[in-house]
This record gives C-alpha cells, structure tokens and sequence, in this order.
C-alpha cells in the first residue's frame, strides 16, 4: 500500500459496505474461484440479513467475472441479499434460488458481459468491490489471482472499494496485460495480438482515486475447488480426444505442437490436460479464460510452455504450488481482462482447439451446457460460447451417461440449446469420439449413436433415427418424433434423482 492518497480510505469491511446501498448494482471481482473480495461480501451480507430482519428489502445486483466462491456469491446467497446475477454462476445456493425464481439470471457469454455494460444494457453500475494485490500511487493497482471484468467495473463505477489482499503474492506484479484498447462501434480498430503470449497493454488495473470511498486490508486465501482425480471414464475420454488430435497432426491440419488450447471448467476437461502430460505433446501454449490443475501439472513438466488465462481455477494445493514457485512461472503465464481472453477476433485469428464440457448433446450434434432438462440452470454458457464458436476446432466432452448410468447423455433432441448444430466440431464420450465436420445431419445421426452413445442406449437411438426419417410426409431435414424426443427427458424424473 504505496499510494498515500488511498492509505487514508483504509477501513474495515462494515464500513466499507456502508457504501452499497439497497437496489445498487455491484461489481465485484472474481473468475472461478479467484481473486474474488473476501471481507466486503461478508460485511454486506451481515447488513442484509439485519435488514431483513427488520422488514426492509436489501438485494442488490451482482455482477462478477465469473463464478466467485463461497465468501462471496455463498455468502450474499445464504442471506438472500442478491436479486439479479450476472454473467456467470456456479454456487449451489444461488443456484437454487435461480431456479426457484427468486433471483434474475443474465447467463451471458463472457466475451460479451463488459461491453453489453460499455453499450448500455445492463443499466448503471453504482459500485465495485475489487480485490488486487497491492495499491501503488497515483491509483495503479497491481491485479491478483484473476482480472475478469475489473478492468470494466474500475472504469464504470461510480464507487469504489478496494480489498488489497496480502496472501496475493507480490510477486504478482508483471503477471498481468491490461488492455485499455477498446472503443465503441463504429470506432473500433483490430486488436493487435498475432501470439497468445503477446503483450497488447500494461501490468496495472487504474483506478481514479477520487472515486475509492473504502479501502479494505484482508490475508484470506482463494477458496479454489478441489478436482476428483481422473476415474476411467475422463481417461477414456483423455484418450480418445488424444488419439483425435495426433491423427489431426499426421493429416497434416494442425502442427506437432497444436495450436493454442483452451479448456474449460471441469474434472472432464481438466483429465484431458492430465492426459497430456506424459504425451509425446510438448512445446504447448494455451489461449484459455481459466488455467486448472491440469495446466500447472503441464507447466511444471514443460510440456506446456506457456498459458494467456483471466484467471486462475486452481484448488487451494494448486494455488500453494504456483506461490512457492510463483517466479519460474513468470514470463510463461499472462492474465487478461476477460473482454481480450474470451475475443472472438482473437480466437478465430489464434486457431485456439476448444475442449468443453456438456451436459448434453443430441444426435444431430446440439449441445446442452447448461439447463438440465432444459429447465434447472447448472452453471451457465460461461465462455464456452465464445471459444466454441471461433475456435479452429472445438470439441465437446462429457460421459455417456449421468446419474449412474439412468439416462443417456446422448438423446434424440436437446432440451436446451447452447451451441447449434453449426458451431459443434467433435463429441467425445468414453465410448469414442464422433468428427462432425462436414457431415450432414443423417451422417451425424449415424456417427453420434455410433460412436458416443452407450451400448444400453444405442438401439433405441437408433430405432429412433430411423423411424424419425420413416415418419413421412413428416419426416424432413433433422426429422424428429416430438412426443418420444421430450419422454428421454422426462427420465431425469423417472430416476428422481434430478
Ligand atoms: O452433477 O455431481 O450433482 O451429479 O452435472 O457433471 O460429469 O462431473 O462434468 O464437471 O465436466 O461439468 C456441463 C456442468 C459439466 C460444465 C458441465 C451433472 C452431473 C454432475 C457435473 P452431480 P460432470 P463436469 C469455461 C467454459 C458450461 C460452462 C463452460 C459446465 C454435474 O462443463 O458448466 O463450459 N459447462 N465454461 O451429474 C443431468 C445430464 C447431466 C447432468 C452432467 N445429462 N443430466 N445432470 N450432469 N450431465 C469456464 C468458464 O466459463 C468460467
């Protein structure tokens, strides 16, 4: 804490979340699990239930990177204090309470949600609440563990309330690239990025210090999930994925050392990145919006030289490994505002090879990444939109079955769509791996049932496709039979263990 103007705003969190009044629309910082506020959150939330208590309404609007943790979105959940959300969620409570309806959802694609604020469509921003490593003069912020939209709600907030969190390692300084680029239509200009370890902008967030009503010392840890280890069925999925992309280097299409990855959040995607360490990959980069174990595990055995992320998804053993050799990764990992991770120009002109998970696909190759049944919200699109759609090759990984084995992953029609038909390159389950380019929807049909459903399904699927196409005069380009495509659905209630 260098800046002497900002050193006297110094405060506790009570005070400082005297600042956030009922109605506001809060910016907070956080990406999976990172660099999220850790006092403020919990200060707010305390104010809220007292309020409550007394029969006053306090919720407000909480905009974020992605999705924070429990000392956040937990904590305003539990004491009900959040009415709209925005763009991306993954806390279970909050969860609930979307698909009760008690709290708007905005689940947006995160390329989109800074300038959907700079175009007007979120309405005003009143305060933002942004955790950063350390405040140098003159309003330079050394950012932390995750950038996501702070850039954008430091800029566009009224207020704002700093948290300088001493377990952010100052070593921090330099990890970061900030672009400050970006104009409005018609004014804007080609980002000039060509590498994905390219430095477009500087190492600092800016904040003007006239608008800092609150600054906020904490020492808390990120609360970064924890990975269930790789089980047979994310190695099988490992594998074929694997298998896919050597084949891909002898047909010529993608070179020896692949093009930039990225993954998305998970334990399948973060067993596809486990399953290339030990490969005979190496010399990777990575072009990512979140960097998991799986990443680190490549960085520290070299098989990935370097990674360009908004953030860190690490579990607490992962974020303690990355600090105790926090400077041999310096130079090999570079954090962006997820407004530049997320670009589509630059992940279209990057070739990035997208890996994400899905809760469902059909046999027409749409995928279902977010609502079960196409009604109960898990997470949300998250970035897999943005990198799905631009990517030189993308690929979509789930099991062929949830809920032990009860229904199948694979079904005849989605019942929700997050990536169409057009945007799907390659399915993988345990089962196999089925490459959709080029196809039309009767050859996806065939090699979707054929080569990702699972054996106690195949048949019907099957019988299904066939009799869809036998439906004349029904029948038609992507023919289904509407009743029978819903009843796979209505399985998840059959197995009451939605
Ligand atoms: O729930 O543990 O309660 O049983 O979904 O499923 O198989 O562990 O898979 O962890 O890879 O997550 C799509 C949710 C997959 C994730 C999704 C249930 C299943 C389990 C998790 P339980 P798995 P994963 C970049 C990219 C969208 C955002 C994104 C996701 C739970 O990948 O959120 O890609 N993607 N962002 O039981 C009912 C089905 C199901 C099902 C799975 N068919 N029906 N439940 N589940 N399939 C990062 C960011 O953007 C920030």
């Amino acid at each position: 804490m260098t800046c002497p103007v900002l050193s006297t705003r110094i405060t506790d969190a009570h005070e400082a979340a005297q600042y956030i009044q009922p109605g506001d629309n809060v910016g907070m910082s956080g990406f999976t699990g990172a660099g999220y506020p850790k006092a403020v959150p919990a200060a707010l939330a305390e104010r809220a239930r007292r309020a409550h208590e007394s029969g006053e309404d306090f919720r407000i609007g909480l905009w974020t990177g992605a999705s924070t943790a429990p000392q956040t979105d937990g904590v305003l959940a539990r004491a009900h204090a959040i009415a709209t959300r925005l763009p991306y969620n993954s806390d279970p409570t909050l969860r609930e309470q979307i698909n009760a309806g008690e709290v708007d959802y905005v689940d947006a694609h995160l390329s989109h949600s800074a300038q959907h604020m700079w175009f007007g469509f979120y309405g005003r921003l009143d305060v933002a609440v942004i955790e950063v490593t350390a405040v140098l003069p003159e309003g330079l912020l050394v950012p932390g563990s995750s950038v996501g939209n702070n850039k954008t709600w430091l800029d566009q907030a009224d207020k704002v309330i700093l948290e300088v969190n001493h377990w952010q390692p100052r070593e921090f300084e330099g990890f970061h690239d900030i672009y400050r680029g970006t104009a409005l239509p018609p004014h804007r200009r080609p980002i000039q990025m060509t590498e994905p370890l390219e430095r477009i902008g500087e190492p600092y967030l800016v904040v003007d210090p006239d608008k800092v009503v609150a600054v906020v010392e904490t020492d808390e840890p990120d609360e970064g999930a924890a990975f269930s280890p790789p089980d047979e069925v994310s190695r099988a999925i490992a594998d074929h994925a694997l298998d896919f992309l050597r084949a891909e280097v002898r047909a010529g299409r993608v070179p020896p050392d692949l093009l930039p990855l990225q993954s998305g959040v998970g334990n399948v995607a973060n067993a596809v990145l486990q399953g290339l360490d030990g490969s005979e990959f190496t010399d990777l980069v990575a072009y990512t919006e979140v960097l998991q174990d799986g990443m680190l595990d490549l960085l520290d055995s070299g098989t990935l030289r370097a990674a360009s992320t908004a953030s860190f998804g690490l579990s607490r053993a992962g974020m303690e490994r990355f600090h105790a050799g926090i400077d041999r990764y310096k130079g090999r990992i570079l954090l962006r505002s997820e407004e530049i991770s997320n670009h589509p120009e630059l992940i279209r002109r990057l070739g990035v090879i997208a890996m994400n998970g899905m809760i469902e696909a059909d046999i027409y190759g749409n995928v279902n990444s977010t609502h079960v049944m196409g009604s109960a919200v898990m997470n949300g699109i998250g970035g897999s939109g943005d990198f799905a759609r631009n990517a030189f090759l993308n690929f979509f990984l789930s099991p062929s079955t949830a809920k032990g084995g009860a229904i199948s992953t694979i079904v005849p029609m989605v019942s929700h769509v997050d990536h169409t038909e057009h945007d799907v390159h390659v399915l993988v389950t345990e089962q196999g791996l089925a490459d959709l380019r080029g196809l039309s929807p009767k050859a996806r049909a065939a090699r979707i049932i054929d080569h990702c459903a699972h054996p106690d399904f195949r048949d019907r699927l099957r019988d299904y496709h066939e009799r869809a196409w036998g439906a004349r005069p029904t029948a038609r380009h992507t023919p289904h039979l509407l009743d029978e495509a819903l009843s796979w659905h209505q399985r998840y209630l059959e197995t009451g263990r939605m």
